[in-house]
């Protein structure tokens, strides 16, 4: 089964169709002039809110978002909308796609989030990871399925305290490689796990450290969408959290990862490139927040859809371009392969 359009990967920059390319790291996306594409007063049930949303090309062309949806009792679970442009006439499930089952998954007891979708071409499966919620705190969870209806639940893969996890879309050097946000003493970075079989996990390294002091990405940083592959490397937009007296700052920066060895990081961009502005992902439930979880490619391979949670309340859409993002990656990082410049940054020094 060939179940989702890709664009033909590695994606090559160099021959990728242009696109409006501007170098200034404030426009490298464009967002939907009709955002928020999805709001509570869409669904066709009750609910508080409607946001950071996993994302897959289907084989019909179909877009699919995996909501994550908030109830309002607080707890959340993920449910299925799908458009043919991506874009409007969201066909939503009448019901949770898939939603939290605590009495097999005791871990899910205060509810599941923040999906994370890729196609593994060797399991013809979707594989979902997702934050799965309980007393010990977050934790990361594996499902496979091949059409959104029915699920595969590995459970736990990850355990607390651990989230913003997506698996690459194939085995690097014969095993499968999860990218997730551990909390640990070391603080909340992002690293690498290898495996076998999607449940026993090993190899743990840190591949992105959360810089310090002044930084935007300072102390918390975690995976947003799943790595796309181009010939240059994994291409990664990551979240960094900057605290402030009046609460928390969630904005995007890039960083690229060795192909075959993705736990090393050739490029780290210095400045966001992606932050709230407008006035939906200002003000909200949890204000300025924008929260990527998947994204689309166009068939030129370079047209990048991706699909934001903006304030905890909505779900947006900004259009970028692939080549351009690897071009403003390479003229605004600090750190080249092998540079120590990117440690001393780290610590402060
Ligand atoms: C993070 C995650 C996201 C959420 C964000 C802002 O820790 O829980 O789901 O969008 O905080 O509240």
């Amino acid at each position: 089964m060939n179940s989702i359009i890709v664009p033909s990967l590695p994606i090559d920059p160099n021959t990728a169709e242009a696109h409006v390319e501007t170098q200034t790291g404030l426009s490298l996306f464009t967002r939907y002039s009709g955002n928020p594409i999805l709001t509570q007063s869409n669904w066709p049930y009750s609910i508080n809110s409607v946001f950071n949303a996993g994302v897959a090309k289907l084989d019909d062309g179909d877009t699919l978002l995996l909501c994550r949806v908030e109830d309002r009792r607080g707890m959340s679970h993920l449910c299925a909308a799908r458009s043919a442009n991506g874009i409007d006439n969201w066909r939503i499930d009448s019901k949770p796609t898939l939603p939290a089952e605590p009495r097999d998954f005791p871990e899910e007891i205060w509810g599941i989030e923040d999906a994370r979708i890729t196609y593994v071409p060797e399991l013809e499966q979707y594989a979902v990871v997702y934050t799965s919620f309980a007393r010990g705190g977050p934790g990361v969870s594996l499902a496979l399925t091949k059409d959104f209806k029915t699920f595969e639940r590995y459970g736990v893969i990850m355990q607390p305290e651990d989230k913003d996890a997506a698996l690459l879309p194939r085995r690097i050097g014969g095993l499968w490689a999860l990218i997730h946000r551990p909390v640990t003493t070391l603080g909340a970075h992002m690293w690498i796990s290898y495996s076998p079989d999607l449940r026993h996990w090993g190899g743990h390294k840190i591949i992105l450290e959360a810089r310090r002091g002044g930084w935007w990405d300072a102390n918390k940083i975690g995976l947003c969408s799943p790595p796309i592959e181009t010939s240059k490397g994994w291409l990664t937009i990551y979240h960094g959290v900057r605290q402030t007296a009046s609460g928390s700052i969630y904005r995007l920066g890039l960083a690229l990862f060795d192909l075959d060895k993705p736990e090393i990081c050739l490029q780290r961009g210095d400045s966001w490139m992606f932050g709230p502005e407008t006035l939906y992902e200002r003000g909200g439930d949890v204000k300025d927040v924008v929260f990527p979880c998947g994204q689309t490619i166009d068939a030129d391979n370079d047209t990048i859809n991706l699909y934001y949670g903006a304030a905890d309340s909505s779900i947006a859409l900004a259009t970028g371009s692939i080549r351009s993002l690897l071009s403003w990656l390479e003229a605004n990082s600090t750190r080249s392969k092998g540079s120590t410049l990117e440690r001393s940054l780290v610590s402060g020094s």
